[in-house]
């Protein structure tokens, strides 16, 4: 089976570090979605698909995508992707390392004149993190004509309302219904990814094929009490928010620790109004649950309002609980898993099947056609974090497992 030029891993490290030279901050990475650091990182890719002699469009919700033509103009593209955004003090592997397979997988083609029957489309998903406005996949709803247009109207922590921050990145949010694709239009969707766990590490595989992806729910609760005098209002007559805070946290891990699969987070907390003497009035958190099972997840998200609930009527607070994001798990399409087995066997003496705790844009494209995800292993499992790493052997070995993965599935569908 065809490989990719020896150089291609270098050269997709190289690009990695470019890409990760744009960030919001000084301090390690962050480009959350529609900020002037995306639109940087848009036009670099995009240069780089022109250069790959791809045709390049944007559409109105950001998500940039390259095409390059198939010898059947009737037969449906194979589409490659992952996204361009990233979290907080991010690693510079998460969502990048994947455009830039689709990438690598189309300079190989045109380097050697090849033309499938399908046409081969790289998108660089505009929002998959969700950091931004505390609701993931915005780039691929989009695409799969899923998207709420009432999240227009959500503000960031500066106050910027999605609307504005698109027409500030030069997009007319009315026509976010116009990247909606139809159902014909794609074969398949596939995505190479960084595994994020420690699995591919401990067995000593670069690479493996996801079977399942773990549903989520995410949740931001805002506890009202009464802001006070440190000094003076007596301990038995507070309505503290932020002690009533952190017992719920506490009782999120005991509730989320045991199930096989479940986990649950505390990522971001907010005290108002912040000063060490003012007993705080008011407290915003978030919480993520997850799940591989998503009874299990249900479950323990019930679990979790109702301990709030009981915390908040102990403690006088007021309670909102705002679910932001509810995604059930997903299995990855049976023919494309053994599509990806095929080619990761050509590559390596075992193929390894995993699931996924973590979210990828493929939960939502397999709402519209057949979606895959090809897992790379990282360092220690560690992501969401600058201390991600890879190899460049495993870089090439991501992306030329999908390209033997793109070949196998234009030859099985060819028109
Ligand atoms: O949070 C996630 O699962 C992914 O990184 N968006
Ligand atoms: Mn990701
Ligand atoms: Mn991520």
């Amino acid at each position: 089976m065809p490989t990719l030029s020896p150089n291609a891993g270098e050269l997709l490290m190289q690009r990695i570090e470019q890409l990760a030279a744009i960030s919001e901050s000084e301090h390690g990475l962050t480009r959350r979605f529609a900020t002037p650091e995306h639109r940087r990182a848009n036009d670099l890719f995009a240069d780089w698909m022109k250069q790959a002699g791809m045709s390049v469009q944007e559409d109105a919700i950001g998500n940039v995508t390259g095409r390059y033509e198939g010898t059947t103009d009737s037969a449906p593209c194979i589409m490659l992707g992952s996204h361009l955004d990233t979290v907080v003090m991010a690693g510079k592997y998460d969502g990048m390392l994947g455009v830039l397979c689709g990438l690598a997988c189309v300079e190989h083609l045109a380097a050697s004149g090849q033309r499938l029957s399908h046409a081969i489309e790289v998108i660089a998903f505009a929002d998959e993190e969700g950091v931004r406005y505390h609701s993931t996949f915005l780039g691929s709803r989009a695409v799969t004509g899923e998207f709420d247009l009432s999240l227009l109207d959500r503000l960031d922590k500066d106050g910027i309302s999605m609307r504005d921050a698109l027409i500030a990145f030069g997009k007319n949010p009315e026509e976010i219904g116009a990247a909606a694709r139809q159902p014909g239009d794609i074969a398949a969707y596939l995505e190479v990814h960084i595994e994020q766990g420690p699995v591919l590490e401990q067995q000593g595989l670069g690479v493996g094929v996801v079977t399942g992806i773990a549903g989520a729910t995410r949740m931001m609760v805002t506890l009202t009490g009464e802001a006070g005098h440190a000094g003076t209002v007596p301990m038995t007559l507070r309505r503290d928010a932020l002690v009533g805070a952190a017992d719920c946290i506490a009782a999120i891990e005991k509730i989320c620790t045991g199930p096989v699969d479940l986990v649950g987070t505390v990522g971001a907390i907010d005290a108002k109004p912040g000063a060490g003497n003012v007993i705080p009035g008011s407290v915003g958190f978030s919480i993520d649950i997850r799940a591989a099972e998503d009874e299990t997840r249900n479950t323990a998200v019930e679990a979790v309002k109702d301990h709030i609930k009981s915390v908040c009527e102990k403690r006088h607070l007021a309670v909102d609980i705002d679910t932001v994001h509810d995604e059930p798990s997903e299995a990855c399409d049976p023919a494309l898993i053994e599509h990806i087995s095929g080619a990761i066997a050509s590559c390596q003496p075992r193929v390894l099947t995993l699931t996924s705790g973590a979210g990828h844009d493929v939960m939502v494209m397999s709402h519209l056609t057949a979606a895959g995800l090809i897992f790379v292993r990282c360092a220690g499992g560690i992501s969401h974090n600058p201390a991600e790493s890879i190899t460049a052997e495993d870089a090439w070995l991501g992306a030329t497992v999908m390209l033997q993965t793109v070949l196998s599935l234009a030859d099985a569908t060819a028109h």
